[in-house]
């Protein structure tokens, strides 16, 4: 009976704490606990890597107390929800992450120090969590904690890839990819839900059946696989809140196979059901363009169909009328990747739950906004349509029918301008017939948003434009930003301490525009003192680590210069290597001059400002000429790294395997960073704000958000060159009669030449930029490139100006978090408001 529940519930409230407690103490018995229980090792005897497993699960449990509490919280609130849908987000660590943002750090060090280990040493243990490619997946994951430290009502939804981005491997000097099982030594951060599961269907036909006197139509599939969820707690800082980042894993159906189970051949029969794991096994390691490939569109559908089935099972838990949806659900489709959810999302409301058609695309015009992150036509995704009527028939017949209403509504609104009606329809009747996952997401949501100021131009006048004019209202941009927590607080820690020391608060990590406060403190001297204190000391862990890689040793005086992020020609890493070997030639010069005339003097070389040029990044595996670019940068720095004649004046380093982890430790010690995409092609670019957060100075083109830094720091605060965004067509028109200054001629021609070695190699990439052909500008921006390169070394030897640059940049930063863009999101887009989990 009802009192002997109550008894119950009172003896399991009596046998736990309301919270774990997290002085010393109890902290070290929790590890040492799971070192005994969990890890299974005995407390007398663990390594480091058990000691970081013990401790990531005495984190986890606290992550958990307060994601329940979170969790309840939103249920008996019942906020408006968004629901973010990536097929990308790149996490890293969390350990770090985790202990700041839930204000334990310290207490898990001094806990620690006892035990006999060190804090630092355990995290380093942890491997990356990369589930994505590039800067759009990290944008996601900087997002995610700004969702969760700004108390919003978030769910993030994704695909749990077994493998992840594959790592890099340089042997002799070439890219080699190899799998990413990250899981193989288990994942603490993340908690199976064995019964949050759900079927996604694919293949079949669709057939009509008789309904309330009329027809309808019904999908019988032909194959049916388990989605299962597993739920990534994302701690906010300075708040109980923590929210769920639920990835899908694919796992073979329990209800018996449509395909006969009774041929006899069991051993058959189950190894082609385990083939269903093959949707979430791998992530795709191009972030180009779309291939076409069935995998690809599986995944796509896989993990928009199980998120919609877990957000309409949850709006049905407290709501019974369809109408409410859009009062309590957003859905975001980060780029196009997710926008097969708007076919499903009707089919759901129309086939399963028989809504009218009308009745339902209301709904659906109402929930959806959509972030487009590219800048060119060639990046959208268009899906054949023989591949999407065999895998979800019933899909493409929503397409048609949705495609239908609005070209019919789109006659009327513009006459029958052929031409335009065909650009704008989602349906492409090429060559290959196709469907545009642009089009169709641009015309399901209420707002198409880009990354930044001039992105969102471009698509108004260029990509979209055919849209912009008949939708003025539906376009709009929010400019990415990164996270300060990891970006100062985690990977940062002495500037971090430095910050709230001269602001007198630590507030700046949870509201970031107090850094501007830096600002009147910029000519302090004793602040220059302990921020080059600062800086230096984050050089030399970089210097560490540079030896420990590559064995090569670098000098902390020297000027580090990085540029780190995907291979790609349009951020012309070619452009950097090319300045590095005319560099290299004006070193050599000056020292023949420097042996001809026995004469430092008349030599240039005691001018030379030292230089560590730091290059790191992923080529996608299909990408030759990305692939060279790695090669040639390998080549010539073993050109220079072992010529006698440089020495110290100059070294070049070639980062294997950048990932977020590697990021963490290049940017705080990085002088000098490159953003150097042809004008007009960044659509944003977020590793720019992340060096500008760390006090580090942009040599850059004015491209994507470095536009918008401009604004907020001046252009006296940084290195600014090359061709502007509206020069770049004419200047394209005129390609071959460009005029291209003499020293790219002669650099591009010691490549040529096989001055590096691997002559017919490369080949193909000196013809990429030479006789015409130079798409992305390289020669036409060359002197510009070195003049500002001139300029950053003359800034650098003057170390006052310098260091007062490097402190205008931090405080200038506030602009560029993800917790502005969130905000940002929140207010305009989603129609969001925050739901504040009580301590
Ligand atoms: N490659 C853009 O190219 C932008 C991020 C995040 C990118 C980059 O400029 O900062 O998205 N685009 O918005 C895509 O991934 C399609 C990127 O990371």
């Amino acid at each position: 009976g009802g009192g002997e529940t109550r008894v119950r519930v009172e003896r399991m409230f009596g046998l736990m704490d309301r919270f774990l407690k997290s002085d010393p103490s109890s902290l070290q018995k929790d590890i040492l606990d799971h070192v005994e229980y969990t890890v299974a090792r005995s407390r007398f005897s663990f390594d480091d890597f058990e000691a970081y497993q013990a401790l990531a699960h005495s984190v986890r449990d606290r992550l958990i107390e307060r994601w329940h509490d979170t969790q309840i919280h939103f249920k008996k609130k019942d906020p408006k929800r968004i629901y973010f849908l990536s097929l990308e987000f790149l996490m890293g660590r969390s350990l770090s992450n985790s202990v700041i943002n839930l204000g334990i750090r310290d207490q898990y060090a001094d806990a620690l120090k006892e035990l006999g280990f060190e804090f630092e040493v355990l995290a380093e243990q942890e491997g990356d969590a990369a589930l994505g490619n590039g800067g759009l997946a990290r944008l996601s994951a900087c997002q995610m904690d700004s969702l969760a430290t700004m108390d919003y009502p978030a769910w993030g939804y994704g695909l749990r890839y077994q493998y992840g981005l594959f790592r890099q491997v340089i042997l002799d000097g070439y890219q080699h990819e190899q799998p990413d099982y990250w899981l193989n030594f288990g994942n603490p951060w993340e908690i199976e839900r064995v019964h949050v599961t759900y079927p996604v269907k694919f293949y079949g036909t669709v057939e009509d059946e008789n309904f309330n006197g009329g027809k309808r139509k019904v999908w019988l599939p032909g194959e049916m696989v388990e989605a299962v969820a597993y739920d990534n707690p994302i701690p906010g800082h300075g708040t109980r809140n923590t929210i769920t980042l639920r990835l899908w894993a694919a796992k073979p159906s329990d209800q018996i196979d449509m395909e006969s189970y009774n041929t006899g051949d069991y051993i058959n029969a189950v190894v082609n059901r385990q083939r269903a794991e093959t949707i979430s096994s791998v992530l795709y390691p191009d972030d180009r363009s779309y291939q076409g490939k069935e995998l690809r569109l599986k995944q796509q559908y896989f993990f928009v169909s199980a998120s919609l089935q877990d957000i309409i099972r949850r709006f049905k838990d407290s709501h019974s009328n369809f109408d409410d949806f859009p009062e309590k659900v957003a859905l975001q489709l980060n780029d196009t990747h997710p926008s097969l959810a708007i076919a499903e999302v009707m089919r759901v409301l129309v086939d399963e739950e028989h809504l009218e058609w009308n009745r339902a695309w209301g709904i659906v015009c109402k929930i959806f906004s959509f972030t487009t992150h590219t800048v060119l036509p060639e990046g959208l995704e268009k899906v054949p349509v023989d591949l999407l009527e065999s895998l979800l028939p019933r899909h493409l017949q929503i397409i048609y029918d949705i495609n239908f209403d609005y070209i019919e509504e789109l006659k009327k609104k513009i006459g029958l301008d052929y031409d335009r009606l065909s650009r704008m329809s989602i349906v492409e009747d090429g060559a290959v017939k196709s469907i545009r996952m642009a089009n169709l997401a641009i015309v399901c949501s209420h707002t198409v948003n880009g990354v930044s100021r001039v992105h969102s131009e471009l698509l108004k006048t260029r990509v979209f434009k055919d849209f912009y004019e008949l939708w003025p209202h539906k376009f709009d941009y929010k400019t990415n930003g990164v996270t300060q927590r990891r970006w100062i607080v985690v990977s940062n820690p002495s500037l971090s301490a430095l910050i709230s020391k001269w602001l007198g608060t630590e507030a700046w990590i949870r509201d970031v525009d107090l850094l501007a406060g830096l600002q009147e403190q910029a000519a302090n001297v004793d602040l220059h003192e302990e921020w080059r204190m600062v800086r230096k000391v984050n050089k030399m862990r970089l210097a560490e680590y540079i030896e420990a890689m590559s064995g090569i040793k670098v000098s902390v005086s020297a000027m580090f210069d990085v540029q780190i992020k995907r291979i790609h020609e349009y951020k012309r890493q070619l452009l950097n290597i090319l300045g590095i070997i005319h560099r290299y030639d004006c070193i050599k010069v000056a020292y023949a001059i420097l042996i001809l005339f026995q004469n430092m003097e008349k030599s240039d070389r005691t001018k030379v400002v030292p230089r560590v040029c730091i290059i790191g990044g992923k080529a996608a595996p299909g990408y030759e000429i990305a692939k060279k670019i790695i090669k040639l940068c390998n080549a010539v720095a073993e050109k220079i790294n072992n010529d006698p004649d440089v020495g110290d004046l100059l070294k070049l380093v070639f980062i294997p395997d950048y990932n977020v982890s590697v990021a963490e430790l290049v940017i705080p010690g990085a002088d000098l960073s490159q953003h150097i995409s042809t004008a007009g092609h960044e659509a944003s670019g977020t590793g720019n704000m992340k060096f500008l957060m760390n006090g580090c100075l942009l040599l850059a083109t004015e491209d994507g958000s470095t536009v918008e830094i401009i604004e907020e720091i001046g252009e006296d605060n940084m290195f600014l060159f090359g061709a502007k965004m509206h020069e770049v067509p004419a200047l394209r028109v005129k390609g071959p009669t460009l005029k291209v200054p003499l020293q790219f001629a002669s650099v591009v021609r010691m490549v040529r030449d096989g001055y590096f070695g691997f002559q017919d190699y490369f080949e193909s990439l000196c013809d990429k930029v030479e006789g015409g052909n130079d798409f992305y500008l390289l020669g036409y921006d060359f002197q510009s490139y070195l003049e500002a390169q001139a300029a950053a070394d003359k800034a650098f030897v003057d170390q006052e100006k310098w260091t007062r640059m490097s402190i205008l940049s931090t405080a200038g930063s506030g602009r560029f978090s993800s917790d502005r863009t969130i905000e940002e999101y929140a207010e305009k887009t989603w129609g969001i408001e925050p739901c504040k989990c009580p301590f």
